[in-house]
């Protein structure tokens, strides 16, 4: 080949033309080709696994260490092990163990980021989202879209625990952050309880509803009751290989996920059924609802039971395998990565 189509410089030389660039606010994009575009995902987020029954004894502590009200939201964040210090369990999800005390309240207040809520432990608590409070019963899936009021309260006499979701990482990265806190301590009930599942939660609208193509859904709540029963009504032949019994939680008025920036799903693994590995580029947050198994993602494998959670890292194979009949409840960024023609699994 022609000497002119080859430079070559030494390494100190390059190194002295990168420092004097680098005067200018310029780096060489070669250095770092590779790792800015990789052959396939590689993420900094590590496999993880907490115990619940490990975590329970520190959540109740932290309800005689501060109020809810002083708090604002009294959580214990799950920080990836891998990203201590950034408040997140994935790069673009946070989690967190939220506790409320019998009579307390979490004042009301709005932001831009979403949020999920999987109820854990206890009875009594309720959310009120825009107006209308839904009792907090465990496996209820409540969610509270971005810019909707919401507030927490006690009204019974045991403590409450539920799982936070939040697509706060994502907000934070867009930098489009927006909060406001309610002059109210809590919301009047605008409607009773229960009126949304009946407006919009029933196969039904209302007569003038015409929803926007990522409105998030109305329906606030998914009950535990029916979810269980939609997975115990789809449990007859075999089970899907790679999922087992598997939903997504939808938005009924069009099919997308509940909120834009997260999508939520339930599923059934009977008793000693083995998944086969699966990878998908949305790592993925899980919560065990019901029964026991084990987890296995790379070299890792975990036991888990009742309310422990456990998040895998974009495109590492998962397998899981169900001791007792299981059920999980998981979250991840999928409808993200989809609406941007991102997202993309394998079965193996
Ligand atoms: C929030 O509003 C709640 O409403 C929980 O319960 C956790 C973490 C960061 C920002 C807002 C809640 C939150 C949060």
């Amino acid at each position: 080949m022609d000497a002119a189509v080859r430079p070559s410089s030494t390494l100190s030389e390059r190194s002295a033309f990168y420092e004097r660039i680098g005067a200018h606010g310029l780096t060489p994009l070669w250095e770092v080709l590779g790792a800015l575009v990789p052959p396939q995902p590689r993420s900094p987020v590590q496999a993880a696994h907490w115990r619940y029954s490990a975590l329970r004894e520190h959540v109740m502590e932290s309800g005689r260490l501060i109020t809810a009200e002083e708090a604002e939201r009294r959580v214990l964040i799950l920080e990836n092990p891998a990203l201590r210090g950034q408040s997140c369990i994935t790069q673009s999800l946070y989690a967190g163990l939220q506790l409320i005390m019998p009579g307390e309240v979490a004042p009301a207040h709005r932001h831009t980021q979403s949020a999920l809520r999987l109820v854990l432990d206890g009875e009594g608590a309720y959310t009120a989202v825009d107006g209308e409070r839904t009792t907090m019963r465990r496996g209820d899936f409540i969610i509270t879209p971005a810019w909707t009021w919401h507030d927490h309260g006690n009204l019974g006499n045991e403590p409450v625990v539920w799982l936070d979701g939040l697509d706060i990482p994502i907000v934070r990265f867009l930098d489009a952050g927006f909060a406001e806190k309610s002059p109210e301590q809590y919301q009047q009930p605008l409607r009773p309880e229960g009126d949304a599942l009946a407006r919009y939660g029933a196969n039904m609208a209302p007569m003038d509803y015409q929803p926007r193509t990522w409105e998030p859904t109305r329906v606030f709540v998914y009950p535990f009751e029916r979810t269980k029963q939609a997975l115990l009504g789809i449990s007859h032949g075999a089970p899907n290989a790679h999922e087992g019994f598997k939903l997504r939680y939808l938005n009924p008025a069009t099919g997308a996920s509940p909120m834009p920036t997260i999508g939520a799903y339930a599923q059934r693994l009977p008793a000693g059924f083995e998944t086969r590995p699966y990878q998908s580029t949305d790592g993925t947050v899980y919560v065990c609802l019901e029964g026991s198994g084990e987890a296995a993602v790379g070299e890792q494998t975990w036991r888990f039971e009742e309310n422990d959670v456990f998040v895998v890292p974009s495109w590492q194979p998962l397998r899981l395998r169900a001791g007792t009949d299981a059920v999980l409840f998981s979250f991840s960024d999928r409808p993200v990565q989809q609406a941007l023609g991102l997202w993309r699994e394998a079965r193996l």
